[in-house]
């Protein structure tokens, strides 16, 4: 693949976006090598995904302005096709999904990390949807996921204004999990970049997130995903299933027999994924 790195290190597995001339901005080769890439991941050895960007600069830039600049009224929507469903199966992807995101995330870039489970950045990110100044709307989703995550007033505001913001706002409202600076000594060394203090934080996260039952995780995802789209007598029905979906498996034979049996050590291990 031109555009895709695909690294997998036990069972986390790491996609970078690798455009790094152009930010790494979306165009339609990098949405058909992401889609290709999501479809190969083995989800029988593989329990949480990083996707990630190339460099110390950006993330994601957005979609490509100079791919779309030409696009006729039906290439656009098939291009929008095209990203909206490869964002969409990174959103129900069955493992949890870190966007581990290493400084510019603008339009489909701020749309692509919202796709993901869990938002860690490093403190040069900056977040936005400046669509409007390009006299288009957002296009991969924004409208509908910034809404949700940060609420519509607050999205609003973002989205009219075209205005970016830096990390530590982006951690403030509720937008990135975790805000990841570089690692300097006493006498002002960088010993480890933003980019790599970053993808620590993010492999940190994702290995305790594979250490725990894979069935358990995957239908917490599913649960929540699936709940906040009902209203909450539908969403605790959602619940129950999935919840009763654990029983018999060796996850939650395992998970409770070590407990019972005391055994901390034990109960640290990996089982094996099964019965999914
Ligand atoms: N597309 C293509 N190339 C990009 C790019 C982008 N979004 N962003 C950066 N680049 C390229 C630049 O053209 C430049 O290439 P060269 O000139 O070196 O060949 C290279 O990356 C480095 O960029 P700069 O020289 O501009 O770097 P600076 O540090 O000066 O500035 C910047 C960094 C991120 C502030 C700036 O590059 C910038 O403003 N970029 C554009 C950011 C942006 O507006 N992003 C939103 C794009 S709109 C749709 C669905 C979704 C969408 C559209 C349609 N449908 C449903 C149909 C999504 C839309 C968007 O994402």
């Amino acid at each position: 693949m031109e555009y895709i790195l695909y690294e997998v290190n036990g069972a986390v597995a790491t996609i970078t976006i690798n455009r790094e001339k152009a930010l790494n901005a979306l165009n339609s080769q990098v949405l058909d090598e992401l889609n290709e890439t999501l479809d190969n991941v083995d989800l029988a050895t593989v329990r949480c995904l990083i996707l990630t960007g190339a460099g110390e600069k950006s993330f994601v830039a957005g979609a490509d302005i100079g791919e779309m600049s030409t696009l006729t009224k039906a290439e656009g929507e098939a291009f929008g096709k095209k990203g909206n469903d490869v964002f969409r199966k990174l959103e129900t992807f069955p493992i949890p999904v870190i966007a581990a995101v290493n400084g510019f995330a603008l339009g489909g870039g701020c749309e692509i990390s919202m796709s993901c489970d869990i938002r860690i950045c490093s403190d040069n990110a900056m977040f936005g949807q400046p669509e409007v100044g390009l006299g288009i709307t957002p296009g991969f989703g924004g409208t509908q996921r910034l809404a949700r995550l940060i609420g519509a007033g607050m999205a609003k505001q973002l989205i009219y204004t075209a205005r970016n913001i830096k990390a530590p706002e982006a951690y403030r409202i509720g937008l990135v999990n975790q805000v990841v600076s570089a690692e300097v000594d006493e006498a002002g060394n960088v010993v480890k970049s933003a980019k790599e203090a970053l993808m620590e934080a993010a492999n940190k996260m994702a290995s305790t997130i594979a250490a725990n039952a894979p069935i358990a995780v995957r239908n917490c995802k599913k649960a929540i995903n699936d709940g906040l789209q009902v209203d909450m007598d539908k969403a605790i029905v959602i619940e129950e299933k999935l919840f009763g979906d654990c029983f018999e498996t060796e996850d939650q034979k395992a998970g409770m027999g070590n407990f019972l049996e005391k055994d901390k050590e034990k109960k640290l291990k990996v089982v094996p994924f099964k019965n999914c």
